[in-house]
């Protein structure tokens, strides 16, 4: 027997056709337990390495060379817990719970960028992570504003507007930098050739390696694929080293006016393996100071908790 239109209005049809149609999918919306799993893990992961990665970089706030340089780098780490903070609440409109979240990240149950398990070794990394992390952030990012579930779209249009400020403030210090002495171009030339490689594995493994990309494209969780993404920051960011005046480690590195794209060479996916795997040169250092910070923010959580819940007691004596 035929089916009628109305019979086949399911739960699944409905969430189906909201991604077919571009639309956004919901907290309250029905979703398939898959979906649902996917945004979790990513988006966890996303906050994780937000808050992460605001130990590179705070690793410098003591040490700036001024108080200006000192007043936009606290500011760029504030908006990093920020962003941590956006991502974990988009998480627990999925369901999940923060505190949880957080003791899978220092137990190492969940993963965060493995960009943050390398050092920060001179000033010059800080202008550079600017540039590059946050330059590949930003390519990795903005299609995430398109992403059908709404509460991750919506964190990402926030963050991205401050991701630019972060990119722009980096490439401002390297410019600056560049055009005083030669030791600072030495500086600027060592952070470039030790931060552009895991930039590139920034966006995740290969296509052909990449397990979660065609699930995850099919529901519009990720609008472009790892390649993809990868390819178009190199495009972006080598008319930004010619303006800089630097050069990009990579000998294989050159336009192909067939594609209308850059070739470049392949970064070394052994490494991004063992650094996701926890054995990158800071991973354990970056996971116990974590996990020390938590343990010292206990105290924090019991007070803010006690004080919640004597306001909610007050206002129920009152009402
Ligand atoms: N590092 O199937 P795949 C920032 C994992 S912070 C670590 O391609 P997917 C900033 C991947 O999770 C912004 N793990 O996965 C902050 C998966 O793991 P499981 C950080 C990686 O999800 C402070 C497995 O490998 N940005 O801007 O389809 C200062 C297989 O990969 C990595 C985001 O988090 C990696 N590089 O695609 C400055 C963006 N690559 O759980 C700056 C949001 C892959 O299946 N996330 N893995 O075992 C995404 O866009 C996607 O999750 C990814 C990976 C492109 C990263």
């Amino acid at each position: 027997m035929a089916s009628s239109a109305a019979e086949v209005t399911t739960p699944e049809r409905v969430f189906e056709e909201t991604i077919e149609r571009d639309q956004r999918i919901e907290p309250r919306d029905w979703m398939p337990e898959g979906y649902r799993k996917t945004l979790v893990r990513q988006v966890a992961q996303h906050a994780h390495s937000e808050i992460i990665g605001m130990q590179p970089e705070g690793a410098w706030i003591a040490r700036a060379p001024s108080l200006r340089r000192k007043a936009i780098l606290l500011a760029k780490v504030q908006d990093e817990a920020g962003h941590g903070l956006y991502l974990y609440s988009a998480a627990e409109t999925l369901g999940a719970d923060r505190a949880d979240l957080t003791a899978k990240l220092i137990s190492g149950r969940q993963k965060y960028s493995s960009i943050f398990n390398y050092p920060t070794l001179n000033f010059a990394d800080i202008g550079v992570i600017g540039w590059l992390v946050d330059g590949a952030a930003i390519c990795n990012q903005v299609p995430l504003c398109r992403s059908s579930y709404g509460p991750y779209a919506r964190a990402m249009v926030r963050i991205c507007k401050e991701e630019s400020f972060h990119q722009r403030q980096g490439y401002e210090l390297l410019l600056t930098m560049m055009r005083g002495t030669e030791a600072q171009r030495d500086m600027v030339r060592d952070a470039v050739d030790r931060w552009w490689w895991p930039s590139l594995m920034m966006f995740g493994p290969p296509d052909g390696d990449s397990p979660n990309t065609r699930q995850s494209m099919a529901w519009k969780v990720k609008r472009h694929t790892n390649d993809e993404l990868r390819q178009k920051f190199v495009d972006m960011t080598v008319p930004q080293a010619d303006a800089l005046g630097v050069s990009l480690p990579d000998p294989e590195l050159r336009w192909n006016a067939d594609r209308g794209a850059h070739d470049f060479g392949e970064p070394d996916w052994a490494e991004l393996k063992r650094v996701i795997s926890g054995d990158g040169a800071c991973n354990a250092e970056r996971v116990e100071r974590r996990r020390t910070a938590h343990e010292q923010g206990e105290w924090v959580r019991e007070a803010a908790a006690a004080h919640a819940a004597k306001r909610a007691a007050r206002q129920e004596a009152t009402a």
